[in-house]
């Protein structure tokens, strides 16, 4: 049934960029990453997503010290500005040894960097006050399968997932998965892969998933069945709305812009389910297009927003009485008339 959940949102500095793809240099000047965070408010949102390096840059050449005053600095710049950290996620996939993935490298050094990076990002994280850490596994998985041994590499994950719930008692972790980009096959592209990891885990209630509708979509997966099993099992952190135009790269067009039913039916099940009534957040992670000039960008995050706010009303506008009628019925063609006219504001 439809709640009245206020929704809030959130977003990471990265949505607002320069425009660069991998094919050519950035379209647009530079938005001065300390000047992102004034923007928030006045543009709808409270919760703010970071990489370990938003909140302290270069923090792989300072002192603990250093990376304290400053996670200290960033706390109460977000204070002054009304802004709540909705997580931190160790950036795992720009060094330079990371090259062949952090907790499933071939290499021991790099595993050894990559778990005292993961340390000092739940520095960071309990630094500004969040006890969320996100692991978009990037680089976790292989260009070729023989690259690597892939049960070992699971067994990999798991370890580490464990060692951060013993490193802090408090920290959540929610695993985002992504069935490919930048490998060629990920290790952990679904959230029943990110689920299975959390009951396997020595504290299943702290772990849990981040599903972004693309994500969802590359794996040939419907986003909003994606998030209902997360939601049955209560392992949905939060989400990262967007839209994605069948399988191709990953797009992060704008959330309801490629397949508006899909983008419904998202809004439908987390409505549905209560969610975000315990403060979780409408996360978006969305790309403005290459082509977009203006200096800072933002439409597509304005965009996203007012689309998922417009398919809330869609929600609660649905008549669940003849819903119930065409079920009992089981007259789905029927169901699915009156749902497409509804979408489409027909009576
Ligand atoms: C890329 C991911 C990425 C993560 C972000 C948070 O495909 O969606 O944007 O969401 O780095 O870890
Ligand atoms: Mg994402």
């Amino acid at each position: 049934m439809s709640t009245s959940t206020n929704y809030r949102f959130s977003f990471g500095p990265w949505n607002i960029s320069e425009g660069a793809d991998p094919f050519g240099p950035e379209t647009r000047p530079a938005f001065p990453h300390e000047e992102k965070f004034a923007l928030y408010r006045p543009l709808g949102f409270e919760g703010v997503q970071f990489h370990d390096d938003d909140v302290v840059p270069g923090l792989d050449d300072l002192t603990a010290d250093q990376i304290v005053a400053k996670a200290a600095a960033v706390k109460a710049m977000l204070a002054n500005q009304g802004l709540v950290p909705e997580f931190v996620a160790p950036r795992l996939w720009f060094s330079p040894r990371t090259v062949d993935g952090a907790y499933t490298a071939n290499s021991a050094g790099d595993r050894t960097y990559a778990w005292e990076r993961t340390k000092k990002c739940i520095d960071i994280a309990r630094g500004i006050g969040c006890k969320v850490i996100v692991l978009w596994l990037a680089r976790e998985g292989t260009y070729i399968r023989e690259a690597k041994d892939a049960r070992l590499a699971y067994q990999r994950l798991l370890e580490t997932i464990n060692a951060m719930l013993a490193y802090d008692p408090e920290i959540e972790i929610w695993i985002e998965p992504k069935p490919n980009e930048p490998t060629d096959q990920a290790y952990v592209p679904t959230i029943g892969h990110a689920v299975a990891l959390a009951y396997a885990s020595d504290d299943h209630r702290r772990v849990k998933g981040l599903i972004e509708s693309a994500h969802a979509i590359l794996a040939g997966l419907d986003p909003s069945d994606e998030m209902a099993f997360a939601l049955a099992h209560d392992k949905l952190g939060s989400v990262h709305l967007n839209d994605q135009n069948g399988l191709k790269y990953d797009q992060d067009k704008n959330f309801g812009a490629a397949n508006l039913r899909v983008a419904f039916n998202q809004v439908r099940v987390l409505e549905d389910a209560g969610y975000g009534s315990r403060g979780e957040f409408i996360g978006l992670d969305v790309k403005a297009m290459r082509t977009q000039s203006g200096c800072p960008v933002t439409a597509h995050l304005t965009a996203s927003r007012e689309i998922f706010l417009h398919l809330v009303d869609k929600v609660r506008a649905i008549d669940s009485a003849l819903i119930n009628q065409f079920r009992d019925a089981r007259d789905y063609e029927a169901m699915e008339l009156y749902l497409v006219k509804h979408l489409m504001g027909l009576k």
